[in-house]
């Protein structure tokens, strides 16, 4: 029998599900909602340029307090549409909505699966071409059966993520998921509009070059960070500097190239935002769960593992320090020796 060598996103969720034989193949399916919704904001990315009327802000601020672009408000509509359609998604919390979205129609209240996303994060790169990213979480919903899904449901510690994963629209189109069993990663081929599979139980470096986090900040960071960056710069044995910063402000393309090299993301607290920018639900908590897959760390810089934080709040933020295992414990090191207070001296 010829073996066709390409296996798609579906056939790798249906043999995994085959794995499971009391699994329903919900998952499977709203996995595979998902690969759509991707390849439609893909698509839309990918036109950007020519179709320049996408491009730029709508004029209106999320909750975050950032510019929303226009592209940030297309994804997040076709992601939400999508999970409707699944029938077995109730409700969605999303960087772009202040408030958790339910889903009121007959299909989705006896929905098993709530949704975090971050639909098009690292959106103001779009306009000059930069890699940006979806981000999502999936869990299974707590409150009763059958009735309207509440913002309990949305905030359960990300170790109880049944799923989670990201799409990175970059210069191939990648989406790499996780369902505790191993981080797996599938190319998007355009001439057969099917993400592919590329690599199995993917697994990160215990240590690497790479330090991702943004100087510009520097002033604002805490001392134990501060001397971090400085261990970073100065750890220079015969010019021989084994560190490298690269960091493009966008999480996901910065995260996924640290994820295959090996480095560190961080993402700290500063003396203007105590807890950091990024968001737990549906940046940190999706972000972590894949890196453990994969054998890294994902702290807040503090010995906190990310997926044991309790959330308070949808948006609530968290500091964010997530990669290569030792690096992960290098930073806190740091931490622990000179502490995160603010000191200008340094
Ligand atoms: P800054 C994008 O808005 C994002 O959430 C991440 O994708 C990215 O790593 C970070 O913020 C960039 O933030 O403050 O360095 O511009």
């Amino acid at each position: 029998m010829h073996e066709s060598k390409i296996q798609t996103l579906n056939e790798v969720i249906i043999q995994e599900q085959s794995a499971f034989p009391y699994a329903k193949g919900e998952l499977s399916r709203l996995l595979m909602h998902i690969g759509l919704a991707a390849k439609i904001v893909n698509s839309k990315i990918n036109k950007a340029g020519l179709d320049t009327s996408i491009l730029g802000s709508n004029e209106k601020q999320n909750i975050q307090g950032e510019t929303q672009q226009k592209l940030d408000d297309f994804a997040n509509t076709i992601f939400i549409k999508a999970l409707q359609a699944s029938g077995i998604v109730c409700g969605v919390a999303s960087e772009e909505d202040d408030e958790i979205v339910v889903f009121n129609d007959n299909l989705s209240l006896d929905g098993s699966y709530i949704i975090c996303i971050d639909p098009l994060d690292g959106s103001s790169n779009i306009d000059v071409n930069v890699s940006v990213g979806s981000i999502f979480s999936i869990y299974r919903k707590i409150s009763s059966f059958g009735r309207k899904v509440t913002n309990e449901d949305f905030l359960q510690p990300g170790n109880k993520q049944v799923a989670a994963g990201y799409v990175i629209y970059g210069s191939s189109t990648m989406l790499v998921y996780t369902t505790g069993y191993g981080t797996t990663a599938f190319t998007y081929e355009p001439a057969i509009g099917e993400f592919c599979l590329s690599t199995k139980f993917m697994t990160t470096p215990e240590s690497g070059r790479i330090y991702s986090i943004n100087e510009g900040n520097y002033i604002k960071f805490p001392i134990g960070i501060k001397k971090y960056i400085k261990y970073c710069q100065e750890n220079d044995p015969i010019s021989n500097r084994p560190y490298t910063l690269r960091y493009i402000g966008s999480l996901v393309a910065d995260f996924h190239r640290n994820l295959l090299k090996g480095g560190i993301y961080i993402y700290p607290k500063t003396a203007v935002s105590c807890f950091g920018k990024l968001r737990l639900l549906y940046e940190c908590n999706p972000i972590a769960f894949l890196a453990e897959q994969a054998g890294g760390k994902a702290t807040d810089g503090y010995g906190n593992r990310i997926l044991d934080i309790k959330p308070e709040s949808i948006h609530q933020r968290v500091p964010f320090v997530v990669g290569s295992a030792k690096m992960v414990l290098k930073v806190e090191e740091f931490m622990q020796e000179f502490g995160d207070g603010y000191n200008d001296e340094h």
